[in-house]
């Protein structure tokens, strides 16, 4: 099985005026303060897949809304081990309609789920910063400590994808509602992967994107749960932030989450739009 990058970005004024200067110090591929990210995706296919996949992140680079890119990066990198099958976690939508009402589900939620209160402040603090990191905070669910090792950078998931005939019965199962299931699968891909890292206890995600304002909490025990209006339209603050446990082995935590592969092969339910009592009643809490 291979592994399929893609990365798409354009050079920013500073970037264009120093190439210009001197093109020979320019090497391709690392990407500069001044290269402004468009977009990326990535995922897991078997080798008679990698044609038709190639033309589709193409494609994706080429049309996507934050602008035209002038660099394209594809990487098709062979799987040194085979893919870990995985289950996606079961969906559901709460019932939110402010900001507010979405901080006192996810404070809830990272109590139910033994995050202590430090630790869920320093999280909500993170995600309310202007400089958003291009990866993940690790927070220690009981000190509340920051433990990713590059704290600028933050921990970037990677390996990982999703079988087409899982994709499929995912779409089948939201089908019919008014919902951006692209990003929801491609989110949905990345919790699963993280809440099968033994080493977190949850995670929170709000999107970077100034329109989209329906973020994320998931666990293994409440699966993956959409919360609406997690944040007012207009603004590009967001990221993501991995709970620990608060005796987890760091650098093991990152290397499953950074290089293990993992394939999405089976999906779970959608238990579509309930208040965040009957979620946790569901779960029997
Ligand atoms: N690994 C770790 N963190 C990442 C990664 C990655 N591969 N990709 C993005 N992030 C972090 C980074 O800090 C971004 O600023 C932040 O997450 C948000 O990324 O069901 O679109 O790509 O409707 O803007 C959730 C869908 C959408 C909710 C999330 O995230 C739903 C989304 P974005
Ligand atoms: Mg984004």
């Amino acid at each position: 099985m291979w592994n399929i990058r893609m990365r798409a970005s354009k050079k920013g004024k500073r970037q264009k005026a120093e190439d210009t200067k001197q093109d020979f110090h320019n090497t391709a591929g690392a990407q500069t303060d001044s290269e402004i990210h468009i977009s990326g995706a990535e995922g897991i296919y078997s080798e008679s897949e990698i044609p038709a996949a190639l033309l589709n992140y193409t494609k994706r680079a080429l049309a996507h809304t934050r602008g035209r890119p002038d660099k394209i990066v594809l990487t098709i990198e062979a799987l040194g081990q085979k893919p870990l099958s995985l289950r996606s976690l079961p969906v559901a939508t709460v019932k939110c309609i402010s900001p507010s009402e979405a901080k006192q589900y996810i404070t809830d939620l990272l109590q139910e789920s033994g995050i202590s209160s430090s630790a869920a402040k320093t999280a909500l603090d993170l995600l309310k910063r202007k400089n958003t990191l291009r990866g993940a905070a690790l927070v220690l669910a009981a000190s509340g400590k920051r433990v990713e090792p590059d704290a600028l950078r933050g921990v970037r998931v990677s390996r990982l994808g999703i079988t087409s005939h899982a994709a499929s019965a995912l779409l089948k199962k939201m089908a019919g509602r008014r919902i951006d299931t692209q990003r929801i699968t491609e989110a949905l891909i990345l919790a699963t992967k993280v809440s099968s890292c033994k080493q977190v206890a949850a995670e929170i995600c709000i999107s970077d994107n100034p329109d989209y304002t329906t973020g994320y909490f998931a666990s293994r025990r409440f699966g993956y749960v959409r919360i609406p209006h997690i944040k007012r339209a207009g603004s590009s603050r967001g990221g993501r932030v991995f709970f620990l446990k608060d005796d987890a082995d760091v650098g093991a935590a990152v290397h499953y989450l950074e290089k293990t592969p993992v394939l999405i092969s089976k999906t779970d339910k959608y238990l579509g739009e309930l208040s965040l009592y009957e979620l946790f009643d569901h779960y029997h809490k």
